[in-house]
């Protein structure tokens, strides 16, 4: 039976393991914002496909099974395109990570063109659209999720001239000047402009990807809209008073449009109400007894500010001595994916600065800053975010940050306060969180001490305001819109209860 629904997303959506000989699907243990997302998605599907790469040696061959079926929370098939260690190195660990990232999050001199490997992308991208071809019925929703997967949507159209393609940025999508250091710019952008829906977290970044697009082809501007009320239009670092919507070239309608990824709440809700979490919770709160908690939790990378927030720390016990013994920063800074060279240096300067910060100040019986950097399974990752008096999530770029929103439902109105860097998506959604400039050491050390100096009154008020806006605006809500934006595109779209039932 060929699919109403396929998703593609180059990572599995669970880590295998062999267990007395038998291969067992685990929920993945390594942080990820976007495969909990995508699979929620999937939760009410009558019948989906999932598309992904997985790692195989010559050995594996003969026995591979291309294609699983997968029962957690929805039915869905895995179907897996197999790639050796040297592919999936070139591919993602080098083009994708030291090439494609640094210029998605405005680091350009952390870009690399030597190393990156075109025609390997293109085959493996190639691979994933053939299989997408293979898998969609006629009429199916064919949703690509990021910038590994960015020629699939010209390679469909080649294979399937009537598919309807959906594309979504999970990333940053930078400003012209930096994106247009890609030296495959041009190829990137005409694949992109053979979707129906290319779609990303806030109006910055579809006016973004417009301005590239129409600095190299000449696309016409078929509609511009104001930006939505709920995601601020003025005054803050990723404002934007207007958005281009539609935009056409060569024939193809695109419609371009923002709408930030939600948080699943019930999840987060459910993970709060077992027992074993209460415990824990429990377990945490009698630990830290008259002492504060901040969170900062994340994946090693650059992008988030790891180092930045933790020289921040460090000035604030360097400043008010009379935190001291008051206050503990628990860090989670896990590894996304093993034999990353990107993130080495990342790791090491954060252990580095830890170890600094823990000797310059640590008691014996006192310990500043906990770092985890194995992943904290997410039973008590949401207890931390309940315990947790502050959440400091400042990146120095993220495309949306997962963590603000989830911190802000396990919260569950209580008095918990945000510490949110303003180059982040979700700051254009979340105007009552302290906003802060994170290249800025003065900016820094001001949010900070005013989350700290709060009163229990405006916490409270702030929260309040922000869960309204993180449980109206989840992700099921996410899902929901663009399925209305599907329907929108012509009457031959399946409707979206044929596809769904519930996300
Ligand atoms: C990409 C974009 C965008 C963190 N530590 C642990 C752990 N986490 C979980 C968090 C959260 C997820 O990892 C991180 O999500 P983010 O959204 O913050 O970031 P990315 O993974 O980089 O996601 C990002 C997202 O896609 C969605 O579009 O928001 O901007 O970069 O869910 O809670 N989870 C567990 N243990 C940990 O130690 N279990």
């Amino acid at each position: 039976m060929k699919s109403s629904l396929v998703i593609l997303y180059h990572r599995e959506p669970y880590d295998e393991v062999i267990e007395d000989g038998r291969v067992h699907y685990r929920e993945k243990k390594s942080p990820n914002g976007i495969v909990p997302t995508l699979k929620s998605f999937f939760s009410g599907v009558q019948q989906g496909t999932w598309i992904a790469w997985k790692q195989i040696s010559s050995k594996q061959q003969a026995t591979f099974e291309e294609r699983i079926v997968v029962e957690d929370g929805g039915n869905y098939n895995v179907r897996r395109i197999p790639l050796t260690a040297d592919q999936v190195k070139h591919f993602y660990h080098i083009t994708s990570k030291e090439s494609f990232w640094p210029i998605l999050h405005s680091f350009p001199w952390h870009f690399t063109y030597e190393t990156a490997d075109w025609e390997n992308f293109k085959t493996i991208n190639r691979l994933f659209a053939e299989a997408a071809c293979e898998e969609a019925a006629d009429d199916a929703l064919i949703w690509v999720h990021d910038y590994n997967l960015w020629l699939v949507p010209k390679y469909i159209r080649e294979l399937k001239p009537n598919a309807k393609i959906a594309f979504f940025h999970h990333t940053p999508f930078p400003s012209v000047d930096i994106f247009n250091i890609l030296p495959w710019r041009e190829a990137i952008i005409d694949s992109l402009l053979c979707c129906d829906i290319c779609g990303f977290h806030i109006p910055r970044y579809s006016e973004n990807f417009v301005n590239v697009a129409k600095s190299l082809r000449p696309v016409e501007i078929v509609k511009k809209e104001a930006v939505p009320d709920h995601l601020t239009s003025v005054g803050t670092a990723l404002a934007e008073p207007e958005m281009t919507t539609q935009i056409r070239y060569k024939g193809q309608l695109v419609h371009v449009d923002a709408f930030p990824v939600g948080t699943n709440p019930q999840q987060i809700f459910s993970v709060l109400r077992r027992s074993e979490t209460e415990e824990r919770l429990a377990k945490i709160r009698q630990e830290l007894g008259d002492r504060k908690l901040i969170i900062s939790a994340g994946r090693v990378d650059y992008v988030k500010g790891t180092r930045e927030t933790l020289e921040a720390y460090g000035r604030l016990l360097e400043r008010r001595p009379d935190l001291h013994s008051k206050i503990i920063l628990l860090v989670t800074s896990v590894t996304p994916a093993a034999g990353m060279r990107v993130y080495k240096t990342a790791q090491s300067q954060i252990e580095q600065l830890v170890g600094k910060i823990n000797g310059r100040f640590a008691k014996l019986d006192w310990t500043p800053i906990l770092l985890f950097t194995q992943p904290v399974p997410f039973n008590d990752l949401m207890a931390y975010y309940k315990a947790a008096d502050i959440c400091w999530t400042t990146p120095l770029r993220d495309g949306l940050n997962l963590v603000a929103k989830e911190y802000i439902v396990a919260q569950e109105k209580g008095g918990g306060a945000l510490v949110l860097s303003e180059f982040v998506g979700a700051a254009v959604e979340l105007p009552d969180a302290i906003q802060t400039n994170p290249y800025s050491i003065d900016r820094m050390d001001e949010a900070i001490d005013q989350a700290i100096a709060m009163s229990p009154e405006e916490r409270k008020a702030r929260m309040e305001k922000m869960y309204d806006v993180v449980t109206r605006y989840d992700v099921q809500c996410w899902a929901d819109h663009l399925f209305e934006l599907f329907q929108s595109l012509d009457n031959k779209t399946p409707k979206k209860e044929e596809v769904l039932t519930t996300v």
